[in-house]
């Protein structure tokens, strides 16, 4: 009898080593977090990368979406945090949030630093790039990819933004992620930290005059020109998302279930991203969607760009040695190089 379980188990143990897409470890379930809902591209693009996931594992990975900040009760600055102790196994996460316990993260934050795509493009898969995934890493998040919020775009209820000083005492919803609060008070605005969930009734009620995010992953799918009737693209900060997942989920993949991750987070994210740009180049397209909702649109001229640049040095010299000063000469470099 001894003889035959012996034999049994050893059996059972051969055939677990010899299908390496097979664990005993595998959860029923995986979670993952966005912040946003689901017909946001951002939110979209978690749904895709589950769906993908599963079907190129054969249901070996079932991954459940959690949408507008379910996970942590709308604490948005909570989610790298939460993602670290496993409360969620993956997340779909802007650069934004994680900046609370990553402080390097602020790098993409840093107003008026990033002047288009191409230069978005060169740090993320240059060296600077690259040290901040370790740094990530390190902290006990792997990144399998990048997907996009987009340039940051503000928008408002009161006027039409041109110069700082129409700014002026507004009233302007941000994350609850200190360079906003910074940023915002440089330029002569009143920042409003607030999370996203608390956001949206807070353009309803008319409590704040204003908000910046992205056009086609943010104002377009929540129809911000519902609150505000003027939008001013500036581009002055960029939100890139991390496709990412806690070192303790993991560890339990077998390897050729991690290759499959970061394969489809890639080509998810890819995709994800294109959808982000669409329209915000060249013509800029997309735009005429916030003017058919009724917005004032003001497309800033460099020469206007510049009187706002000026206004926020002082939150670049605070911030970039919370950054790293190296990191931050790393970008500039690489953003340089990205407009020869
Ligand atoms: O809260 C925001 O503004 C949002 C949805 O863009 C982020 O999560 C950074």
């Amino acid at each position: 009898m001894r003889k035959l379980l012996i034999g049994v188990m050893a059996a059972l143990l051969a055939l677990a080593l010899a299908s390496p897409g097979w664990s005993v470890d595998y959860k029923k379930q995986y979670k993952l977090s966005v912040v946003v809902g689901p017909n946001s591209p951002w939110g979209q693009l978690g749904q895709r990368f589950a769906d993908e996931v599963k079907k190129a594992t054969q249901g070996r990975i079932e991954i459940k979406c959690f949408f507008a900040g379910k996970l942590f009760a709308g604490k948005q600055t909570n989610e790298f945090m939460l993602l670290r102790q496993g409360v969620a196994d993956f997340a779909v996460g802007s650069t934004i949030n994680w900046s609370a316990q990553m402080r390097e993260l602020n790098l993409f934050s840093m107003p008026f630093l990033f002047p288009d795509y191409k230069a978005l493009d060169a740090v993320k898969y240059g060296r600077a790039g690259r040290i901040l995934l370790e740094r990530i890493e390190k902290n006990g998040v792997i990144c399998l990819g990048w997907g996009e919020n987009g340039f940051r775009e503000i928008t408002n209820r009161v006027r039409a933004i041109e110069k700082p000083a129409d700014l002026d005492g507004l009233k302007i919803r941000a994350v609850g992620s200190p360079i906003f609060k910074d940023t915002f008070a440089a330029l002569g605005a009143n920042p409003v930290l607030m999370n996203w969930g608390d956001a949206l009734t807070a353009f309803q009620q008319g409590t704040v005059d204003g908000q910046e995010n992205p056009v086609n992953v943010v104002i377009i799918p929540y129809k911000i020109w519902q609150y505000h009737k003027f939008a001013t693209i500036w581009h002055y900060v960029i939100d890139p998302l991390i496709i990412g997942v806690g070192q303790k989920t993991w560890q339990q993949f077998s390897q050729e279930d991690q290759a499959i991750l970061r394969r489809v987070a890639k080509e998810v994210g890819d995709w994800e991203i294109g959808v982000a740009r669409q329209g915000l180049t060249g013509d800029m397209a997309a735009l005429k969607t916030l003017r058919d909702g009724g917005m004032q649109v003001t497309e800033l001229t460099p020469e206007q760009l510049r009187a706002f640049k000026a206004k926020v040095k002082p939150v670049w010299d605070k911030w970039t040695p919370e950054i790293g000063e190296d990191l931050v000469k790393m970008a500039i470099q690489e953003i340089e190089a990205s407009r020869k």
